[in-house]
């Protein structure tokens, strides 16, 4: 090993050679590695006995210590961390999601495509209801409002991907962290009025959404993203067809004039500049449907080995996940500090959360949360708690949420799946109390 190579770098390189530097045979920190891990984190660790080994520590794994993410310049958009230019995708890191509504400017963005040419006439937009139903429907934008109640609610949309970069080996796709995720004010009116309006056939099993993004290789002949939902699904009462995010017409990017809001399910079937809901009688099949897109392995698989689609699903509700939101990965505390207040938000696809818990040791003691009931459904769920510190030193702080069901999230992203879906790790912070 070169001297001058830290341990981060070790890490990156050549993770169970640091791990056994680092740990030892035992998995205990000790000796001359308890002082290289702790002048590496920047101070003592009061609990590295319970350090688990082969957990990278937070304060190097991410954030400060971590070249900085390319920020995004965008009118209307915050510095929000890019992951791709082609196609644009960007996630919010989570010390920005602190507010209870996300404000749009702060809203992550994933697209599969390019983006579309913004319509100048919204009212005029046409949306296309075909398929198993018994009148097909073309509606503009216009009549859509004229004719179907509007409602606003607060609904959280998360990418199926989010948490991806947590999985190793590492899965493929936009390496996002926790923030693939967002929790905006959205007005619209219910797909279940307009199905109803068409007249949904006994066959109806399934949407298909169609809409105006090109695909990146420019072939007018390609779909960019082409998803759908259980009928079950699309008739839910908080299923919209959106015109408005946060008391404001949509933001081009954010699928401007007219997108689907399917909360509780990968993002990527909330399909943006919609344009055809084709009610089939079957699964969807268009692309982003099919193979070992948007969809997990029933039976578990070994991390890194040949995927057989057949024993593939469609990732249906995204799973529990919590972050922490008031301090910031690698924070500084003043000298002496010895109470932290944290707070943050929780939710879990299609589930509400029945409970949040932190920890400052590593996990060998759990302190929990209060948390708030969510003023709608697909809220997500503010919790908040107060931690004492025993002295100055590096402390991690880990937050894990279960769901209703009981699932709880795992310290390490499991079930593991070539691209990487429903990779929902524990959130983990690391700050540092100067001595
Ligand atoms: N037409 C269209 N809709 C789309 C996408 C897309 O590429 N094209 N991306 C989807 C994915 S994968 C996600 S996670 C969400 C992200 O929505 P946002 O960019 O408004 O945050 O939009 C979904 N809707
Ligand atoms: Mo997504």
């Amino acid at each position: 090993m070169r001297k001058d190579r830290t341990i981060r770098e070790l890490y990156r390189d050549d993770p169970e050679r640091a791990d056994a530097l680092v740990f030892g045979r035992r998995g205990l920190l000790k000796g001359a590695s308890l002082a290289a891990m702790g002048a590496a984190v920047g101070g003592a660790i009061p609990f590295a006995g319970n350090m688990p080994s082969g957990l990278l520590p937070a304060a190097l794994a991410q954030g400060a210590a971590v070249p900085g993410p390319k920020l995004l310049k965008m009118d209307g958009k915050a510095e929000l961390a890019v992951l791709g230019d082609r196609p644009l995708v960007a996630e919010t890191p989570e010390h920005l999601l602190d507010d209870d509504v996300t404000p749009t400017e702060k809203f992550f963005i994933r697209n599969n495509g390019q983006i579309p040419e913004p319509t100048a006439n919204p009212d005029a937009w046409e949306l296309t209801i075909d398929g198993e139903v018994n009148t097909p429907l073309k509606l503009t934008l216009g009549d859509l409002r004229k004719r179907f109640q509007a409602v606003t609610y607060r609904l959280q949309l998360e990418c199926g991907g989010n948490g991806r970069s947590f999985f190793s080996p590492q899965a493929s796709g936009n390496q996002w962290t926790n923030g693939g995720v967002g929790n905006a004010e959205w007005t619209g009116v219910r797909l279940k009025d307009v199905l109803q309006a068409a007249g949904l056939k006994p066959s109806a099993v399934y949407t298909g959404h169609y809409a105006t993004d090109p695909h990146l290789s420019g072939d007018a002949s390609r779909i960019a993203l082409s998803r759908g939902v259980p009928i079950a699904k699309a008739m839910e009462e908080h299923t919209l067809l959106a015109f408005a995010m946060n008391g404001k017409p949509l933001l081009p990017i954010h699928g401007f004039p007219l997108r689907v809001v399917a909360p509780g399910y990968p993002g990527s079937a909330s399909s943006k500049w919609v344009t055809r809901i084709q009610v089939r009688d079957r699964e969807h099949d268009g692309p982003g449907m099919t193979g070992t897109s948007y969809r997990v392995p029933t039976v578990p698989m070994v991390p890194g080995s040949k995927p057989d689609p057949k024993t593939f699903a469609v990732l249906q509700s995204m799973p529990v996940r919590s972050i922490i939101t008031n301090v910031r990965n690698g924070t500084e505390l003043a000298d002496g500090t010895r109470k932290v207040a944290l707070r943050g938000h929780a939710w879990a696809g299609e589930e509400t959360v029945k409970a949040v818990d932190v920890t400052l040791d590593f996990g060998q003691t759990w302190q929990s949360c209060q948390l708030d009931a969510p003023p709608n459904k697909y809220c997500w769920q503010n919790w908040r708690t107060e931690l004492a510190l025993p002295s100055a030193g590096y402390f991690e702080f880990w937050v894990r949420a279960t769901d209703s069901k009981g699932r709880m999230q795992p310290v390490l992203a499991a079930n593991w799946n070539p691209q990487g879906y429903g990779g929902n790790a524990m959130h983990r912070v690391a700050v540092l109390v100067k001595a």
